[in-house]
Parts: structure tokens; C-alpha cells; sequence
């Protein structure tokens, strides 16, 4: 009744409101953008444009990207509907901030010719039309802008979405003409020109732009390790998108098999004797969790500021400064210069975001936090609002509502002006400044408790303070880490041009190394943003994700992407952003052993290849799912914690328990195959597949090489583990023992690469992202370049191998290929898959893109460029290691190394000059370097020169090294 009640009136409003065409901005919202008519207007509306779509693109299916609408929509091209996003009244449900992504298929569209394009929009309250900018048409061949002057008119006639004269016709083309040329009336987006050019910022570490964000890969992230926030910048209509670190569909349950254990025996006998399909169908029935998957990390919402219209602003920028961790707009509009602040403090646990200008009462705004679903946004009294809301899932028996609660709870605290606060929207009118402050929270850690009672502790502590003082405790906090390390890699020629730019520059084959240390820098900047003591480690996202159902769920993937998320937390510097891992670790570890008695009938605790907040252990996805190494690969985690540290108490009570667990796991779920060798079975190379002799292909195998060195991996750390904390002689006798009859790396007799498994196989894929079998290598230590020679002749072979068939075409792979060149002393091909992966894989705000985005290239990144300049994994401190000559000159310091070591140096046409190691733990310290070098120790030179220094330390002393002329 209610429904009908609404179109009723809004049917009404139809008629009342613009019987007929006229032209509105896109985007922007009508109520806003239109005449006085549409501003209260609610119900059907229809956007038309005519666009022209060039004759080389002929046969492809294109792209139409129309951003979020207000609240739902259907869109049509030549009359044939290519998208509904929501659905319409009577069955109503919108979805307002959903981004519109359709592909218009090759046989709609008219090439060499105009098309037209027109879009049913419905808005039953509030704002309704197009919500953001970046509206345009593609295919590979190119896009065509669509922000302009569309035609609108409200009212509900399915008529509009056709031509109204034969499009082929005189007058067809004629209307389409006359329709062009007032449609670019609008230059860049919300209908904004943008005029002057705003100057570069003072800092080089900072991410800057003359333009708005038009989609959220142009946006700038922000992050207290709990909560994120990405920043647009649009003039108009701001939208500052939320993360809370704990959004999570789903909930706790036992996904065990219980027949598992029983096919176990049969599946590892068929694997045995070839019989990999058999095997698969049997393990497809049995061996998989159930359900075999988890779900997604969502958005929290949006925080949306209406801001007031200008037709023209100067000397826009809108930058991110990684060494104060502040994101800021700027802008003259009408004489007045705006500007607006936005940070997560992690001392304070909020979001502010302060709007001002430069004369008094000059702010304006109406602000909402809004969200797709499962959520309302109501006032809370003068100054609040709240975004309240519970996932909507339920239980798979009991069929009650268990998703999570979760709340974000804004307060307004403006000078001067005035407030008023009204069904979800606030309004604020000639302030001299205004200061906002978001708390948020789900009841995951305290389930069934108010999330709002913990906003309104932090919004009630945070506003005892005054801007100026959240602000510079904010940057003392992001300071007392991000300052630690500091990165020199040269001048560059573009170093003043905006960001998106100097990327430009690099895709088109330029060398700009101030944007490789603006990159390194902006993974530390990201692992601080997303990953602190006491919260949640980093997912596929880090804390950033616009979605509720996000590419792979921005889960926890633990085949690569989890852990290369933490490759660089010890040698950058940030050993504490590493710590929500081992709790992470720590949360699996019951239903891991769970997972190992039902599935394996093993002690110990197993993780396969993904995981969520809620304890899932069980295979996922499908057969490939059936990758029981996870949690062992995880433990070299907490081990290289305690290498970096020296940490020995942190080895004995959190390490140590983790690894013993996980390696217990491998000592039952190790089998003798038919030739006497102990192997995992089964077992996968994580993702790839093989070719059989007969010619069939399959991934489902037993004692793939992965498996192999990480368990030769977690054993020897377990061996030098227990023996460091003299426990566990048996154990230890029992892992050596093992280590001795576990299959051997094998080295391909026909063609001198590392095998990728058992057998020599063929590869169907020789371009696979994964090179998993490459871990000996990175981020293990059982291949060294020194050490084992032969094998690390034989992993290059491989690498070269997978690039020369087109492997690193995702980001993470690119990045894991830096650290593979770095580890092979190899500068100057670490150094073209540096530019690789800023020329391929980055998205215009520097994150990385798989695509989609995905955080853990940013991370393997960081790791790899780290790992050219300082390397100790083999025993020795390798300094400048893999320098490209790219990079004559330059310094760094505060990359740490294994054994507690803090390392600076600075080099010169290629040549190292000077070094200093600050030792945290004493021992001993055992240097290489690519030129001689000489150690001065209080003004005396002790040891002998030469390109390896072996000298003992003292922790808390510093030790300086020079360059032998
Ligand atoms: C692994 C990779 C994919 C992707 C996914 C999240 O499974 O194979 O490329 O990165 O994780």
C-alpha cells in the first residue's frame, strides 16, 4: 500500500515537475542541478544523449560506465535495454551508490554513427540522478566522455528510450547534431571548469592532482589500521568513502567434511597411480568444506557532502602528503579559497575531515552517510548522524539474522553559522569552518553488543580536542613510523608534474626514480594505513573496498596475497604494522585443528588457500581449493619476525606455538609416495596446471615443489627455533629426520629449469602468474645464489621461462618477480619490472592493479624495491645487491636486516661510498658489499678490508663504514 502510495504521488509530481525535455548537467543530481521544479522532486526520470561512436571500433562490445545513480535504473542504447541496475516500482529497490558498469553488446550499437543513449532513472527520496562524474563509453580502441549536457525530463514513458525519428535518417543525424553541439557545455566534471594551475606541493612525498576523482581508483586513501576512508575531491558534491576494518559478511561455523577423512586414502592411491581426474571427482564430492567459500568484506558507506555550486574554480589540487598522512582539496571558487582535510588518527580511532576558507561564513554544506544496504541513516540530535545497520545474513540452520552490527557515528562541530539536522541530512550554513569527526565500529569482537556506545566513547573523547590538536597528534603517530626509513634513489626530470602524470610518462617508457620512492614509500604508507597493533591484518584491499560483494571478497588469500601483504614489514621498518597477523594466525588456530583432525585425522592446525574473520579452514572454491599449506607458509611469518628482532621471548610464546602447530600438521599429513619419497598429497602448485603424458592436463597432483620448500622452510625454522629455546629435542630429531627423506628439488634434465612438480610436466600456461615453485628462492632461503649455485641456475631458467611466455601480468606477479631478479643479483631486469609494474599494474592513485585492484602488489612492491638495496636472508647482509643503473646516486636509511640490524647507505655513480649498521641485538655482523669497504669503529680502523666485513657488535652501538678509494 505504502509502495503505491508513493508512485501515486510521485506520478503526480511527474506532471507537476518538467513535462518536457530540457538539459540538466550529468553528473549531478536534478533536485540540485535543475530549475526550482525538480527540487523536491521524487519518481521516474529519463536521461538522454546522443553520442557518436567511431567507425574503427566496429565489432566490439563496448563499456558504458555511468557511475552510481540515484536510486535505480535501466539503460537503453538504440532502444534495446543493456542494464538495469535496482529495480523498479512496484518490487522497489534502489541502489544509489552501486557503480553502473554495462557492457553494451557490438550488435546494439551503431559504429561510424550516432547512437543514443537513454537511462530510466526512479528516485523515491532525496537526491536522484547521477551521483558522480566519469561517464563515458569504451573498448580497447578508446572512450568517448559522456559528462555533459544530457537531455532530461521527468515522467515514465518506455517510448523514450527509442529514437524518435529513424536514427539512419536526414533528421536523425540532423538531431543528434544539434544535440552535440551544446552537449561539451561542460568542461571536467559536476559541470565545474577549472582554471589556473595549482603549483606543486612542498613535500615530494606527496600524491598530488589537478583534477578531481572521478572513480574510486583515482581517489585517496586514508587509514588508521581500523578505518579508511578514500577521498574524492569533487567540487560539488564530495564523497568520502568508509571502510571499518571488521565489515564482514558471514559468521562463525564449522565448514568441516566429515568424509573427508574417509576419501582421504582413496584420493592419495589415485593421485599415486596417475589417475588425476578420478582423483579430482572424488575429492570434488569429499574433501571440500561445506560451504566451500566465505564471503565479503564490505563497505561501510559513504559519507556524502553537498557542497555549494560554482561554475568555475582556480588552482585546484588535491594531494596526499604520506609523511603527515593527511589528505587535503583546494580550490578558489568566487573569490574564496576552500580547503578540506581529511585523516584517520589512530590515537583518537575517527575520521576528521575539516572543510574551511579564507573568509568568514563562507562554508556551506548538507551532508549524509549513506549505504547500498542494511542500513538507515537517521539525525541524531543537533550536530549527529548515524549510519546504523546489521548484514543481512542468516544462519544456515537456525534461519535468524546473524551478520554483523555495525554503526558509523558522525558529529558536526562548525564555527559560527547554522545547524539544522532533519531525517538523515544535516545542514550547515555560513560557517567560518567546520569540523567533522566519523567513529565506527561492528559488534564482531563483542557480538549482540551496540557498536554505537563504542562511536559515541571515541566521538565524545576525540572532541575534547581542538582541531589543531587531533591533527598533530595524528602526525606525531603517522610520523613516529613513517619517518623511520628514508629513500633517496636519485633526481628526476619530472618531479613537479601531478601524479597521474608522471605515471603517463613512465607507461610511454620514461625513467622517473622519485616516483619509485614515492611508490615504495606509499606501500609503508598503505601497510600503516591498513595493518596496526591490535586490529586486523591487511586483506586483498588492505582496509579499502568500495564494494559489499568485492573481487574475491577482499578476503584473506593465503597462497601469495596475504603474505606478500607483509613482505615488507620488517625490512621497512614497521615490525609492529606485522603484529595483526600473528593474532590473525592466532584466531585460525582452533578451527584450523579442527579442520586438520576431521579432514586429515592430523594434529596441528592447517589453513588452506583463503580464509575470512569468521575461521575458515576448509578447502574453498573448488578442487584447487585443496591446498593444505597455508598455515605453514604463514608461520615464516612470525619466524622472520623474531629474525629481524632477535625478539626471544616473542620466539618462545608466539612464534614458536604457531610454528610447532603447523609442523606437527605436515609430520602426520606427510605420505611415502611409490618411490619411498615423504610428499604432500595431495597437493597443488597453487593454480596452474600440468600436461600428462596422454595428454590430459590437470592441477590436482601430489608433492608439488611448493610444498616441498615450505615445509623444508617451516622445519628448518622449527629445528633452529627449538633448538634457540632449547625445548623440543625429540621434535626437533624428528623434523631433521624428516627434512631427510622429504622429495628433493628436482632439476628439469631436458631443460635445466626447476621443476614445478613431481614429474618433469609439461605447461600448458608457461605464462602462469604463480610461480610458486619459485619460493626456494623468494621468500624462502633454500636457493641461495651462493649457496646452492646449480638450483639458482635452475630458477632462472624458470623465470625466464615464465616472463619469456608472458608471466607478471598481474600485479602481485610482477611485483614477485622484482624480488626473484633481486634475489639473483640481477638490477637491471628488477629494475624493468619495477617500471612494469608502475607502467602496467598501477591505478592513477598508485595502487596496484591485478586488475582489479588489489593491494598486494603495492606491498610485494615496496618488498622488492627494498630487497635490490639491502638483502640478508643468506647469512650475510647484502648491501645494493641488485642496483639498476637507473639509480647513480642515492641513499637510504632505517631498512632493517636479520639479526638486528639497522642499515643506512648512500652510493655514487653506482659505487657504495658509505654504510652505518646500528645494531639492535648485538652478534655478529657479517657485511657484503659490491665495492670494498672499511670499517672505522670509534675512529679506528679494525678489520681487514674487502667487499665481504665480518666484525661483532654491541646492541645500541653504531657502526660506520666507508668506501676503500
Ligand atoms: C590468488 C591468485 C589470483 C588472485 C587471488 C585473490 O588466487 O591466483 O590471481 O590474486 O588470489
Amino acid at each position: 500500500m505504502k509502495q503505491l502510495f508513493v508512485v501515486l504521488l510521485t506520478a503526480f509530481a511527474a506532471v507537476a515537475a518538467a513535462p518536457d525535455w530540457q538539459r540538466l548537467p550529468v553528473p549531478g543530481y536534478w533536485e540540485k542541478a535543475g530549475p526550482e521544479a525538480l527540487k523536491d522532486y521524487n519518481g521516474f526520470a529519463w536521461y538522454r544523449c546522443f553520442v557518436e561512436v567511431p567507425a574503427d571500433w566496429k565489432g566490439r562490445a563496448l563499456k558504458l560506465r555511468l557511475d552510481a545513480i540515484d536510486d535505480c535504473d535501466e539503460t537503453f542504447v538504440n532502444g534495446r535495454k543493456i542494464g538495469a541496475t535496482g529495480t523498479m516500482p512496484p518490487d522497489y529497490h534502489g541502489l544509489c551508490s552501486t557503480v553502473r558498469d554495462y557492457v553494451v553488446p557490438a550488435d546494439a550499437v551503431r559504429f561510424g554513427a550516432w547512437n543514443l543513449i537513454a537511462v530510466r532513472a526512479y528516485d523515491a527520496s532525496g537526491w536522484g540522478g547521477f551521483v558522480n562524474g566519469g561517464q563515458m563509453l569504451k573498448c580497447a580502441k578508446g572512450s568517448v566522455k559522456l559528462e555533459g549536457m544530457w537531455a532530461f525530463r521527468t515522467g515514465d514513458d518506455l517510448e523514450w528510450a527509442q529514437w524518435p525519428v529513424k536514427p539512419g535518417s536526414k533528421e536523425g543525424r540532423t538531431m543528434a547534431e544539434e544535440f552535440a553541439k551544446t552537449f561539451d557545455a561542460i568542461p571536467g566534471s559536476e559541470g565545474v571548469a577549472f582554471a589556473g594551475e595549482a603549483h606543486a606541493p612542498e613535500s615530494d612525498l606527496t600524491l598530488w592532482y589537478r583534477k578531481p576523482a572521478r572513480e574510486w581508483i583515482e581517489a585517496l586513501p586514508v587509514g588508521n589500521g581500523r578505518l579508511g576512508a578514500m577521498v574524492f575531491g569533487a567540487v560539488h558534491s564530495e564523497r568520502i568513502q568508509l571502510n571499518e576494518e571488521s565489515v564482514w559478511d558471514g559468521y562463525e561455523r564449522d565448514t568441516t567434511n566429515p568424509k573427508a577423512l574417509e576419501s582421504l586414502p582413496e584420493v592419495r592411491r589415485l593421485l599415486f597411480e596417475g589417475n588425476n581426474a578420478e582423483a579430482k571427482e572424488l575429492a570434488a564430492r569429499d574433501l571440500m568444506g561445506r560451504p566451500m567459500g566465505v564471503h565479503s568484506y564490505q563497505s561501510l558507506g559513504d559519507l556524502r557532502l553537498r557542497l555549494p555550486k560554482c561554475e568555475e574554480v582556480g588552482d585546484y589540487r588535491r594531494d596526499l602528503d604520506l609523511d603527515t598522512g593527511v589528505a587535503s582539496v583546494r580550490f578558489v571558487a568566487d573569490g574564496v579559497r576552500y580547503t578540506r582535510e581529511v585523516f584517520a588518527s589512530a590515537p583518537a580511532q575517527v575520521v576528521v575531515v575539516r572543510l574551511a576558507a579564507d573568509q568568514p561564513a563562507a562554508v556551506n554544506l548538507e551532508l549524509t552517510i549513506t549505504r547500498e544496504q542494511d542500513a538507515a541513516c537517521a539525525s541524531v540530535g543537533e550536530d549527529g548522524l548515524a549510519l546504523t545497520g546489521q548484514i543481512q545474513r542468516r544462519h544456515h540452520d537456525t534461519g535468524e539474522v546473524v551478520g554483523l552490527r555495525f554503526e558509523a557515528l558522525l558529529r558536526a562541530l562548525p564555527q559560527g553559522g547554522a545547524m539544522t539536522n532533519r531525517d538523515g541530512t544535516l545542514s550547515i550554513e555560513c560557517a567560518d569552518e567546520v569540523v567533522l569527526l566519523l567513529a565506527a565500529a561492528t559488534d564482531y569482537r563483542d557480538r549482540g553488543s551496540d557498536p554505537r556506545a563504542a562511536c559515541a566513547a571515541r566521538l565524545d573523547s576525540a572532541a575534547q580536542h581542538t582541531y589543531p590538536q587531533l591533527r598533530a597528534a595524528h602526525v606525531d603517530d603517522h610520523r613516529a613510523l613513517f619517518r623511520r626509513v628514508a629513500l633517496d634513489l636519485g633526481p628526476s626530470l619530472h618531479a613537479d608534474r601531478p601524479t597521474d602524470e608522471r605515471l603517463e610518462q613512465v607507461r610511454g617508457g620514461a625513467s622517473d626514480p622519485q616516483l619509485v620512492e614515492l611508490y615504495f614509500q606509499f606501500g609503508r604508507y598503505l601497510l600503516i594505513g591498513s595493518s596496526r597493533p591490535g586490529g586486523l591484518p591487511a586483506n586483498l584491499q588492505g582496509v579499502w573496498n568500495e564494494h559489499m560483494s568485492a573481487p574475491w571478497n577482499s578476503d584473506y588469500h593465503t597462497n601469495i596475497n596475504l603474505q606478500m601483504n607483509y613482505w615488507p614489514a620488517e625490512v621497512a621498518n614497521l615490525a609492529e604494522c606485522h603484529l595483526p597477523l600473528f593474532d590473525y594466525m592466532d584466531s585460525l588456530v582452533a578451527s584450523g585443528e579442527r579442520t586438520a583432525q576431521v579432514h586429515y585425522g592430523a594434529r596441528g592446525w592447517v589453513v588452506h588457500h583463503l580464509s575470512d574473520l569468521f575461521g575458515f579452514t576448509t578447502p574453498a572454491d573448488g578442487v584447487w581449493g585443496v591446498w593444505p599449506v597455508g598455515a605453514a607458509w604463514l608461520c615464516q611469518h612470525p619466524y622472520e619476525h623474531y629474525l629481524f628482532s632477535r625478539d626471544r621471548d616473542f620466539l618462545a610464546t608466539r612464534a614458536y606455538p604457531l610454528m610447532k602447530g603447523a609442523a606437527l600438521f605436515m609430520l602426520d599429513f606427510l605420505v611415502e609416495d611409490p618411490q619411498g619419497r615423504l610428499v604432500t598429497s595431495p597437493s597443488h602448485s597453487p593454480e596452474n596446471s600440468f600436461r600428462k603424458l596422454d595428454g590430459t592436463t590437470s592441477m590436482f597432483t601430489y608433492g608439488a615443489t611448493m610444498d616441498l620448500e615450505i615445509i623444508h622452510d617451516l622445519f628448518t625454522h622449527c629445528i633452529d627455533a627449538s633448538e634457540i629455546l632449547e625445548t623440543d629435542a625429540g621434535l626437533r630429531e624428528e623434523l631433521r629426520s624428516t627434512l631427510e627423506r622429504l622429495a628433493p628439488l628436482q632439476i628439469s634434465q631436458e631443460s635445466g629449469r626447476l621443476q614445478e612438480w613431481i614429474e618433469d610436466y609439461e605447461e600448458p600456461d608457461p605464462g602462469h602468474r604463480h610461480m610458486s615453485h619459485l619460493f626456494g628462492l623468494h621468500p624462502g632461503n633454500q636457493i641461495t645464489l651462493r649457496g646452492t649455485p646449480e638450483l639458482a641456475a635452475a630458477v632462472r631458467k624458470s623465470l625466464e621461462h615464465r616472463l619469456s611466455h608472458g608471466g607478471g601480468h598481474t600485479g602481485w606477479s610482477r611485483a614477485w618477480i622484482v624480488s626473484f631478479w633481486a634475489r639473483l643479483e640481477e638490477g637491471e631486469k628488477a629494475h624493468q619490472n619495477v617500471q612494469a609494474l608502475l607502467a602496467k599494474a598501477t591505478l592513477p592513485n598508485l595502487f596496484d592493479t591485478h586488475p582489479p585492484f588489489q593491494i598486494d602488489g603495492n606491498f610485494g612492491g615496496t618488498a622488492g624495491i627494498a630487497e635490490m638495496l639491502v638483502q640478508s636472508h643468506a647469512g650475510e647482509i647484502g648491501l645494493l645487491p641488485a642496483l639498476p643503473k637507473a639509480w647513480p646516486e642515492g641513499h637510504f636509511e632505517g631498512l632493517r636486516a636479520r639479526g638486528g640490524f639497522e642499515i643506512d647507505a648512500a652510493w655514487r655513480h653506482g659505487r657504495l661510498t658509505r654504510a652505518a649498521v646500528c645494531s639492535t641485538a648485538g652478534g655478529t655482523c657479517r657485511l657484503r658489499s659490491p665495492n670494498p669497504l672499511r670499517l672505522e669503529r670509534e675512529a679506528a680502523t679494525t678489520a681487514a678490508p674487502g667487499n665481504v666485513v665480518e666484525f661483532a657488535t654491541q646492541a645500541g652501538q653504531r657502526y660506520q663504514l666507508y668506501a676503500l678509494k
